[in-house]
């Protein structure tokens, strides 16, 4: 009888429920193959584990939910006999102290997984210096069984290359969430602090499963409010759940606070009251949240109040705040996203032109966070000049996991290539291999404080993130803050056998999918270096035709100069010179046309219709193809999306498919209307490969959504 119910058990959580998305990387699905099945039961079988601490408690709890889903056991915590050893270093008995060494080789959140034998039985030994370092290395080892790894000989040491892995969510007080595409926000404020959603918890429990120690609440366009006594009751009941699981709790701040909230007549950084309100505040925070991350701050930025309002500097602004957080060990993360109307110059250079002179005049607790790209986040663009001009901050690396840019809530595009190939970019700020990656890391300059950021994809939709493969990217981003030289591959890889299924028939191809679907977006979008080529607003949809906006640098003809000359941004010294903030050594290869790579082709120069790129053919033939090829990969991820029908529960594949299908249509409007809109300057032939348009260009032109979702708020 017991059997009968256990094998219904594994039938519902394998077949049943198990892939609606909530779960996430965390299925914790049943290990079919008995002999895999046997050693892990055996080795899971007794757990020495000290629960005292509230992490300590997570971890027992992630353990029973792991072994019951896996391999339908409760494991027994007990000192007698153990299998599986947790505890912190110091609490090691001496033959089972790892060597100094390797003590010394991990950090306070670092860990180490070995398979040892004592008393002739194989054991498995977890040890960190701290509950966090323990709780990493618990998921590590968790994610060895969903993966069916042998652990007969299991030696891992790792450790976190970056301090502060933060998520920054854009999430509005009224739920509404800035470029979001996953529904509202999941911060119910009107219920907390007396509301705890499961929600939460298990928000944390996925964050802590990839490493992400922080997150931000609230957008960058922010609202005083959340700094009042009764929004910070809410955030310290956040903070209160997420606790346990390693997660700090941030805020961004708005600069105007002081005014807005405070009563006062200014928010000038200088001033005396201005800085005693902040500090009163800090005070204030970390009263009810003793451990409350900092501040991130978007200064002078689209609007936003800043220190330039009262004639004062961003280091003046952020070193206030910096100030009244430094005596609670609180750090301020001071956006460099800035650009301003006054100044009316190519705006890839303004924020390497304001920042770079204040290199060395923040205070130790300042990191200063730069997008990744100098415009904003764009499917492809070359890495941002800040990383690797200002050795004396620390800069923060800022990912956008949301797809504002890259196909809202409809295109499966695997965003850790595109972060891959940005932290493997060489700066060559310190000669050759100074690659943005260990800016980020700190290993360049010896930066101690780090950091890294990623806009967050969340929403209260059931699977969180909408699209089902937006997952990987959630995933994906907290892998690389973790370390961010791991391979986008390996990340691809891990994430597939955890979510859907380990057998190789599926792994394999989808990676290859995951992979590619990088190449397919920029194709079908922004090839050849074009950028900033969406419809205006919303950004969903192609809008190469967008013009006459408030700001120049607002529009899509501004960044692409389309003429009967040729196309593209000459950033060169004979243009906006915004090349000469790169190194020499690149200064000097992308200055010629020659001799820059073709992806950043037309965003460093502006090149003749007919001329001849590297494979013989003319610019507008290489345009085009690169439009037919995109959607040409999208058709591919098609194809082999339905050959992975058998390993995918039926909902999860639906879903995707329907989504894919959106995705070829789109992919088909972008290539349709960009080129039709290029036509009319290169007055040239459609190669034979573009199949006719099935509409005009007044008709794509013509093409509005004022409903369209992640649309600022603001702009209603
Ligand atoms: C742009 C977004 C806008 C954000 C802004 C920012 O369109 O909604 O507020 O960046 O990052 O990408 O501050």
């Amino acid at each position: 009888m017991k059997k009968l119910i256990l094998g219904l058990l594994v039938f519902v959580s394998s077949y049943g429920i198990a892939q609606d998305g909530y779960k996430l990387w965390l299925q914790y699905k049943t290990v079919d193959n008995a002999k895999i099945r046997e050693h892990y039961s055996e080795l899971n079988e007794t757990i020495s584990l000290d629960t005292n601490s509230s992490i300590a408690k997570v971890i027992q709890k992630e353990l029973k939910l792991a072994m019951q889903g896996m391999l339908s056991q409760n494991p027994r915590f007990s000192e007698e006999n153990p299998t599986l050893i947790i505890k912190k270093i110091a609490d090691l008995p001496k033959d089972l102290k790892p060597k100094q060494n390797l003590i010394d080789s991990i950090n306070d959140e670092g860990f180490n997984i070995q398979t040892i034998t004592s008393k002739s039985t194989p054991k498995i030994l977890i040890t960190a210096k701290t509950d966090q370092g323990l709780l990493y290395g618990v998921f590590t080892y968790l994610k060895q069984l969903q993966l069916h790894k042998d652990l007969t000989e299991l030696s891992i040491t790792d450790s976190p290359k970056i301090k502060k892995r933060l998520l920054n969510h854009w999430d509005n007080l009224d739920r509404t969430i800035e470029r979001g595409y996953a529904g509202f926000s999941i911060w119910d404020w009107h219920l907390l602090p007396n509301l705890i959603k499961e929600e939460y918890i298990d928000y944390a429990r996925a964050n802590a499963s990839i490493g992400i120690n922080g997150t931000v609440l609230n957008n960058v366009n922010a609202s005083a409010y959340i700094l009042q006594e009764d929004y910070l009751e809410k955030v310290q009941a956040l903070a209160d759940t997420f606790r346990p699981y390693g997660i700090q709790v941030y805020l961004t701040a708005r600069f105007s606070a002081p005014i807005e909230i405070g009563g006062l007549e200014t928010a000038d950084p200088l001033n005396k009251e201005v800085r005693q309100w902040w500090n009163n505040k800090a005070d204030e925070i970390y009263k009810l949240i003793p451990d409350f991350g900092g501040f991130l701050v978007k200064a002078n930025s689209e609007g936003q109040p800043g220190p330039n309002n009262y004639g004062r500097s961003h280091v003046d602004g952020a070193n206030m705040l910096a100030e009244a957080l430094a005596p609670h060990n609180g750090i301020v993360m001071w956006r460099a996203f800035v650009y301003s109307d006054e100044k009316p110059d190519d705006r890839a250079k303004q924020a390497y032109t304001e920042f770079v002179p204040f290199d060395g005049t923040f205070k130790d607790n300042v990191l200063v966070q730069v997008k990744n790209g100098a415009i904003d986040f764009q499917p492809r663009e070359p890495f941002h000049p800040l990383f690797g001009a200002m050795p004396e901050t620390p800069l923060m690396m800022e990912f956008q996991i949301t797809q504002e840019y890259l196909g809202g809530m409809s295109h499966l595009v695997f965003l850790p290539k595109i972060f891959e190939e940005t932290l493997q970019e060489d700066t060559f700020s310190q000669g050759k291999g100074s690659t943005v990656a260990k800016v980020v890391d700190g290993s360049l300059t010896d930066t101690q404080l780090t950091g890294i950021a990623g806009v967050s994809n969340i929403g209260n939709a059931r699977n969180w993130t909408g699209h089902p493969f937006a997952q990987a990217n959630w995933y994906g981003f907290g892998r690389l803050a973790w370390n961010p030289k791991l391979k986008a591959e390996t990340i691809a890889q891990e994430w597939l056998g955890m979510t859907f299924s380990t057998d190789p028939a599926f792994v394999k191809p989808m990676t290859s999918l995951l992979l590619d679907s990088r190449e397919a977006v920029v194709d079908y979008m922004t090839p050849l270096g074009l950028h900033h080529m969406m419809a205006e607003g919303h950004h969903q949809g192609p809008g190469p035709w967008v013009k006459d906006l408030g700001r120049e640098d607002w529009t899509s003809v501004y960044y692409h100069k389309a003429d009967s000359l040729g196309i593209g941004f000459d950033r060169t010294a004979t243009g906006s010179d915004a090349l000469s903030q790169y190194a020499p050594e690149i200064e000097k290869a992308y200055s010629k046309i020659e001799t820059t790579p073709e992806k950043y082709l037309l965003w460093f120069h502006h090149v003749p219709w007919n001329y001849e790129l590297k494979n013989g053919k003319n610019l507008w033939y290489n345009l085009a193809r690169h439009y037919q090829d995109g959607v040409e990969e999208v058709e591919k991820m098609i194809s082999t999306w339905e050959q992975m029908k058998p390993y995918v529960d039926e909902k999860a594949y639906r879903k995707t498919e329907m989504l894919l299908s959106i995705q070829l249509k789109e992919s088909q409007w972008w290539r349709a209307s960009c080129l039709l809109y290029f036509q009319q300057f290169s007055k040239m032939e459609m190669p034979d490969f573009i199949p006719e348009a099935p509409h005009t260009l007044n008709y794509y032109e013509s093409i509005r959504d004022p409903y369209a979702p992640g649309i600022k708020p603001s702009w209603d």
